[in-house]
């Protein structure tokens, strides 16, 4: 792939030039650190000055307890809380006032983000907070590299940016403009290593605590904390103990030990990520003792330093009997943890997939998030492409983020998925960045992280605007050319993307239907014979999983009504999600009056055909954008058009020949 010059590398959506309209100003900032420091160096750009004394001011950046305060901060009233900030445009003067130093950083990006409109007219004080108090980002990385996954499992964008040949990067300036680029979304938490956690990774905890201080050191500036994905036998693997079960006093006292010398080492550590009795990683199951119990274990270990366990709810047999129509993977998690609500320490957050499979282009919303009243839910999202292109393809996923944060599990009237990860655990996601010069691969996949740190944040934002937000940031402020037609056709490519992506996979939220192992391109046959779980039950008369009460798993018991009603009937059921809940004929007709069958046909038509327009519309843009990431972007263009057109094709044909009906439009299926 075509390798952008270097000095690309680290802009993403901060390059220099979004900061153009603070640099140029006159500011005051309070005190010392990182806003100061971001201040001063764009302001020597820009031609800018920092004041800290008296005298005329442009911008005001201050902590409410500064002394001492210009009189204009003063005059704007509001108390920010944890994280947050009042913004406001008073006698001429923009002024962020915040409690404490993480709220300043974000006010300050909230002025990089306005631009010159934050220099305008008059505006009352606002005030803005984060939804939620913790918005994290996990890496899936290995220290080593893993012969199967590599280093950065499911990753798409090259090595892990902070472990390589074995051990901590010798350079972790990429780490330090990483957390830049986070704190700038809203994110404020990273776990640092794969949930599988292997042999040299569990070290981590130990005798290897010094590398994961020391990428504490380059994201504390950026108000970051650090968590570390723990191994459960722990206790035996580095302790020597016999025994990992979370009720052995012995097992509790090396846990906390450990724990102890972790906030040694690292004060300020936020927790512990932890995937037990999951795809082969160890768990309380073996020592019959439930979630609870194994997550209270570690929940009391930090507990006295103000830490947290984040314990996750995918939890399944990967070792299923195909042939057993009975078992569901689909409702594992539910049937494991919702017996278990209300016995989970306060400092212990459940993390549950927001779907109940596995991270897939269409799923239900995981009837978990709606059985745990009494427990601290954090839902759980892939930024990292695995289901859905790899970072081969152009897929926006924010639309699908935001229909599952407002999707209301009790209904019309009750609280909506948001409400429940904001009063809880908040919002998780997988990272996709590796050590790649544009951070994801392809270069527009860097919109997925960066709107799913302003979801994070305020999950009731716009995704469009947030893409608008996201253009706007990374190209605007660095071409030469008039911006218009950039924006709108970056938007037009990316804001109806993952719509586009599904319409070329697998359909009506059946799922999978991927390669085995590696998850790239089509297989339609290629889990369904497998212990996996991942079925379609595809034969000559109908396609889907019965998951219903009257005939099926009981998969649709687990949702609250109306749901467990709208689910359980054909005719109600949402066609996205048909296939996921029902087995019907290949002539069952869906709302809009086409059949199953015709619908795979014309969706996946469509689905190509809109691949090949974003593609010429990109030919379009040369000129417009830098002429590496032009290119890079193009290579993947073509990627994308020969996986659509492989997906197409197969889908096509596999249903035609399982069905006998052929296309009412006559199109060419093999
Ligand atoms: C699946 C991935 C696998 C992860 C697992 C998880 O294929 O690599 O380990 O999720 O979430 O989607 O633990």
């Amino acid at each position: 792939m075509t390798t952008p010059p270097a000095h690309d590398v680290h802009a993403a959506w901060l390059p220099p030039e979004a900061f153009r309209a603070i640099g140029s100003r006159r500011v005051f900032v309070s005190g010392s650190g990182t806003v100061r420091d971001e201040v001063a160096q764009a302001c020597a750009q820009y031609g800018g000055s920092v004041v800290s004394g008296e005298g005329p001011v442009d911008l005001v950046l201050a902590v409410s307890t500064a002394e001492p305060l210009p009189a204009v901060a003063q005059a704007v009233q509001g108390t920010a809380g944890e994280d947050g900030f009042v913004f406001a445009r008073h006698d001429g003067v923009t002024v962020v006032l915040a409690d404490d130093p993480a709220g300043l950083l974000y006010g300050l990006f909230h002025v990089v983000r306005l631009g010159e409109s934050a220099f305008g007219a008059a505006r009352p004080a606002e005030l803005h907070r984060p939804a939620t108090r913790r918005r994290m980002v996990d890496h899936w990385d290995n220290v080593d590299v893993h012969p199967v996954m590599g280093q950065v499992e499911r990753g798409y964008s090259g090595g892990s940016i902070f472990w390589r040949d074995g051990g901590l990067r010798d350079d972790l300036t990429r780490v330090r403009a990483y957390g830049r680029l986070l704190a700038a979304s809203g994110i404020n938490a990273i776990s640092v290593n794969n949930v599988n956690v292997h042999a040299t990774e569990a070290h981590l905890l130990t005798d290897r605590l010094g590398d994961v201080a020391a990428i504490a050191d380059e994201l504390r500036p950026y108000g970051i904390r650090v968590h570390l994905s723990v191994n459960f036998a722990s206790p035996i693997a580095l302790g020597g103990l016999p025994s990992a079960d979370p009720l052995d006093e012995g097992v509790r006292e090396w846990w906390a030990r450990a724990t102890e010398r972790v906030y040694e080492t690292i004060p300020d550590f936020g927790g512990y990520v932890v995937k037990a009795d999951s795809e082969g990683q160890p768990g309380p199951f073996a020592y019959e003792r439930t979630h609870a119990d194994g997550a209270n274990m570690l929940a009391d270990a930090l507990a006295p330093f103000g830490g947290v366990v984040h314990w996750r709810a995918f939890v399944y047999n990967h070792r299923q009997d195909w042939r057993d129509r009975s078992t569901d993977r689909a409702r594992a998690a539910h049937d494991h943890f919702a017996p278990l609500d209300g016995r989970f320490r306060d400092n212990a957050i459940l993390q549950v997939k927001y779907g109940p499979m596995d991270f897939q282009t269409r799923e239900p919303v995981s009837p978990v998030i709606a059985a745990m009243p009494g427990t601290s839910l954090a839902v759980e999202l892939q930024v990292t492409q695995e289901y859905t292109g790899q970072q081969r393809h152009v897929c926006y996923l924010p639309p699908q983020w935001s229909e599952i944060l407002a999707f209301r599990p009790w209904g019309p009237g009750g609280r909506a998925v948001a409400d429940v990860a904001t009063g809880g655990g908040g919002l998780v996601a997988v990272s996709n960045v590796g050590d790649d010069p544009y951070w994801t691969g392809h270069p527009l996949a860097q919109a997925n992280l960066y709107a799913f740190g302003r979801l994070a944040w305020d999950p009731r934002l716009d995704p469009a605007a947030i893409l608008d937000e996201w253009i706007d940031l990374t190209f605007v402020p660095v071409t030469n050319v008039d911006p218009g037609p950039l924006r709108r056709t970056l938007h037009a490519m990316m804001d109806g993307s993952w719509r586009t992506y599904e319409r070329y996979t697998a359909p009506l939220g059946v799922g999978f239907m991927v390669r085995p192992g590696h998850h790239y391109g089509p297989d339609v046959d290629g889990y369904e014979y497998t212990p996996w779980g991942t079925y379609h039950f595809a034969d000559r008369d109908g396609v889907g999983v019965d998951r219903t009460r009257a005939s099926g798993t009981g998969f649709t018991g687990q949702y609250p009504q109306p749901w467990s009603e709208v689910y359980e009937s054909p005719e109600q059921c949402p066609d996205e999600l048909l296939l996921f809940f029902h087995h019907v004929p290949y002539e069952h007709v869906l709302h809009d009056g086409t059949t199953v069958i015709q619908h795979i046909y014309d969706t996946h038509f469509a689905g190509v055909e809109e691949v090949a327009e974003a593609r010429l519309s990109w030919e379009k843009l040369a000129g417009a954008v830098d002429p590496a990431l032009h290119d890079r972007v193009r290579e993947l263009l073509d990627e994308q058009l020969r996986c659509a057109e492989e997906w197409r094709d197969q889908v096509n044909t596999y249903f035609f020949r399982k069905s006998g009906v052929p296309d009412a439009r006559g199109r060419r299926i093999h």
